[in-house]
């Protein structure tokens, strides 16, 4: 499926009015930038249609769709407590040629480098009353040990992300510092968590819909679950240096795309 994009500013135009030095700044201190206006209005309409299609079901990517939230009790009958799909990129290609996966680009390669290419997306969403917390991490923890640690995951706000609905909260600093230690947050579940963290060590960002943010593999980070009416959508981009992404390629490690292959097929059918 092509996407009709609107906008008419190229992501270069778009970047040179962004202060790079401020960019670069607030990554190399805190751990994470904080972006405002990444979207018009017109593409995060056309960002929210296409990821609606994908929630609903109309785009079918069952098959690389999880509940992060699965180790707690369902909290709402027909929905996921934390709604995860992976690779949304690769079942609608000209997602990546979209003004989302090309400014968060152009970002990554000035606060982690020149070398900076796209490893991975996935969309995570809390539907209306699904209480379900993401438990405080580091992303590095669910990585293998990479020779070279650079790694920037922008977390672009679909609707207006609030304290209430599940906002990213960042332990600034904290990616200045060791890795903690993690668990899975139940045996055998693919989620994995560190005690060693609370709401006291961090801070909330809320951020409205179109702006997004972006942190460090190694920068804590949490959301709450969402108590409100409304959705709470992410779509997350995730950037590392070129040689790593082929390093991660030659493990075998892709982030679930290699299981995706039956279901893109399907797809392009
Ligand atoms: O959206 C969430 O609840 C968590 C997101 C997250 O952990 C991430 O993007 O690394």
């Amino acid at each position: 499926m092509d996407v009709n994009w609107k906008t008419t500013e190229t992501a270069g135009e778009w970047f040179a009015k962004q202060d790079k030095d401020d960019l670069r700044k607030q990554f190399s201190d805190n751990g994470y930038v904080v972006v405002h206006n990444l979207l018009d209005n017109d593409s995060l309409e056309i960002y929210q249609e296409i990821y609606d299609k994908l929630l609903s079901g109309e785009i079918d990517a069952s098959k690389h769709r999880h509940d992060l939230g699965s180790h707690e009790k369902r909290k709402v009958v027909d929905q996921e407590n934390v709604c995860q799909i992976m690779w949304p990129s690769v079942y609608l290609p000209g997602l990546a040629q979209g003004p989302l996966h090309q400014r968060t680009k152009a970002i990554a390669n000035v606060i982690i480098g020149e070398d900076a290419e796209f490893d991975f997306d996935m969309l995570i969403a809390k539907s209306p009353h699904t209480e379900t917390g993401t438990p405080w991490h580091q992303d590095e923890s669910y990585w293998p040990d990479m020779p070279d640690k650079r790694a920037v995951s922008f977390w672009c706000a679909m609707d207006d992300a609030t304290v209430e609905n599940g906002c990213m909260w960042f332990v600034s600093g904290s990616h200045k510092r060791p890795l903690r230690t993690h668990r899975p947050v139940k045996v055998g579940h693919h989620i994995r968590m560190t005690d060693d963290c609370s709401e006291a060590e961090g801070q909330p960002q809320p951020i409205p819909a179109g702006s997004c943010t972006g942190h460090h593999g190694r920068t804590l980070h949490y959301t709450r679950g969402n108590s409100t009416d409304r959705w709470r959508r992410a779509f997350i981009v995730n950037y590392r240096p070129k040689d790593m992404v082929a390093w991660e390629r030659e493990h075998n490690f892709d982030h679930g795309k290699e299981s995706m292959e039956s279901a893109i097929e399907e797809v392009h059918k």
